[in-house]
């Protein structure tokens, strides 16, 4: 009966289009006042109907994200189903603490939802329950990060991951030569590795001997732009012999573990985290994996045992989180069933053979990639042979309505221009896209690339260059063009999620 008085009360502003809504809230805002006031508020309102504005601005974004490419290789388009969960009335529980032991009552259905999270987190990594435990509640890849270092490290205490300039991430230890960037490089003692400049590949020579002199405590086995297979087995045997913890960080490549079709950290590890968005398809979030039972056997015989649970769950609540975000954990739940699904697989595979594609395509039109290829969901191009820079191939492909993100490749001095650019194939692969289709996104991205050479030639600065692209004639009329067909190509593929927003 509630509800349908609350429809009825609604109804007459439903009737309008939302867009004229948007227009006219916009136009005589001032004039539609009076009118929108005259209706109770009883939140039951759609956002079209409620924040126009707001909604317009949703609208804007659904479009930008349908009509381009999107080749970000952390950034994906989350299910239909995950989305709902995310957008639901979990939003308004909070539950402080841990199912069975919260600080609110009210929390048995989110008890039961993270249950759900974390049995479904341990089966999708093929986990026994016996030996791996998960907590589900990191906000997401920085807290999960920040968390896991909390639990097995004091103040001060070291830590050595792969540099940022080389493909890692800013919570592997990120300092710059002048000044502690990241909050793992202010509160612990940080050490990078790098790649080797000639290969492209993660030097684990380096590695060993640096990690003999700086005796981490933890070692970070992870990357955010890296397209080579990580060896897991090598730095756990350091670890062993340097008295390490392993942590990997399979933010990126979460989705490719769980689909078995690269090999796991979970083999090698004593902790993993990840985020839940990237390959994986899900929710926003974060989780940390730590090791249960025994760790080692010491000269006697006598069984060392994990202690991690309990320390990785103190460190996320109460000492860095407060309420856990239960809608997150169940758009992450929802994507971790499809996770475990023949589909998921079948998705994850096409994401390494457009991968691969993609990269062929760059290699057959002469591009350099760094490390010479890939064996993951992304490719790494270094454009400095082609004379010109990951800023402003970033800008022209983004006027073409191609979105990627320059990178720094081995050597870069800037992180402003650096001369890379960072390709990924998770979120095309979840539109369906083929090989032959990420050959053509190749083409549209070669036709980017030799405008932003043309520009280059004739500007100076990169705020010069960005300028130029504007205000040339000629070179906006060949970026309109490019930037008609990306968008004629790319809309027909159909876009995972609400429709209507
Ligand atoms: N920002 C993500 C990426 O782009 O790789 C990592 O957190």
């Amino acid at each position: 009966m509630m509800l349908t008085t609350l429809r009825q009360l609604s109804r007459p502003l439903r009737q309008r289009s939302p867009l004229a809504l948007c227009v006219r809230g916009q136009q005589s805002r001032a004039a539609s006042r009076p009118v929108e006031e005259e209706r109770p508020w009883t939140g039951q309102e759609t956002l079209a109907e409620d924040d126009p504005e707001m909604w317009a601005l949703l609208r804007s974004e659904k479009d930008r994200q349908c009509r381009g490419l999107e080749l970000i290789a952390s950034e994906n388009f989350c299910s239909r189903a995950a989305l709902e969960a995310l957008g639901s009335c979990l939003n308004n529980k909070y539950s402080e603490g841990y199912p069975g032991k919260r600080y609110y009552g009210g929390a048995e259905v989110v008890d039961n939802i993270e249950l759900l999270c974390q049995k479904r987190a341990l089966e999708a990594f093929r986990l026994d329950p016996a030996l791996w435990g998960v907590n589900v509640q990191p906000y997401s890849g920085s807290p999960a990060n920040f968390a896991a270092y909390t639990a097995v490290l004091n103040p001060h205490d070291r830590i050595m991951g792969l540099d940022l300039p080389d493909g890692g991430h800013l919570t592997h230890g990120y300092m710059s030569d002048v000044k502690r960037i990241s909050a793992t490089s202010i509160y612990f003692e940080s050490m990078p590795y790098k790649l080797n400049p000639v290969t492209g590949l993660i030097d684990y020579d380096q590695l060993d001997a640096t990690a003999r002199l700086f005796r981490p405590k933890i070692i970070i086995a992870g990357t955010s732009a890296y397209a080579r297979l990580i060896d897991y087995a090598r730095i756990r045997k350091l670890c062993t012999e340097v008295k390490a913890y392993l942590l990997s960080d399979m933010a990126h490549i979460s989705g490719l573990v769980a689909a078995g079709s690269i090999p796991s950290p979970f083999d090698h590890s004593d902790l993993v985290t990840t985020t839940t968005h990237k390959s994986l398809r899900g929710a926003r979030a974060g989780l940390i994996f730590y090791r249960k039972g025994v760790r080692s056997v010491d000269k006697k015989g006598k069984e060392i045992m994990y202690d991690l649970e309990d320390k990785v769950n103190f460190a996320v609540f109460p000492s860095l989180q407060g309420g856990p975000h239960n809608h997150a954990i169940a758009g992450v739940a929802v994507a971790l069933k499809q996770a475990q699904s023949p589909m998921f697989k079948e998705y994850i595979d096409q994401v390494l053979r457009n991968s691969k594609a993609m990269a062929t395509a760059l290699l057959s039109k002469g591009y350099t990639l760094v490390s010479g290829g890939t064996e993951n969901h992304l490719v790494l191009v270094d454009l400095r042979p082609k004379g010109i820079d990951g800023a402003r191939a970033e800008r022209v492909l983004e006027l073409a309505y191609i979105t990627a993100n320059k990178n720094t490749c081995p050597g870069d001095k800037s992180a402003l221009t650096p001369g890379g650019l960072r390709l990924g194939a998770p979120a095309l692969t979840s539109r369906q896209l083929k090989e032959a289709d990420f050959v053509q996104v190749v083409e549209f991205m070669d036709e980017g690339f030799k405008i932003a050479l043309d520009v280059k030639k004739k500007t100076g600065k990169l705020q010069d260059f960005k300028s130029f692209l504007l205000e040339d004639s000629e070179t906006v009329a060949r970026i309109a063009a490019l930037r008609q067909r990306v968008e004629a190509f790319s809309r027909p593929f159909p876009m995972p999620g609400f429709e209507d927003h």
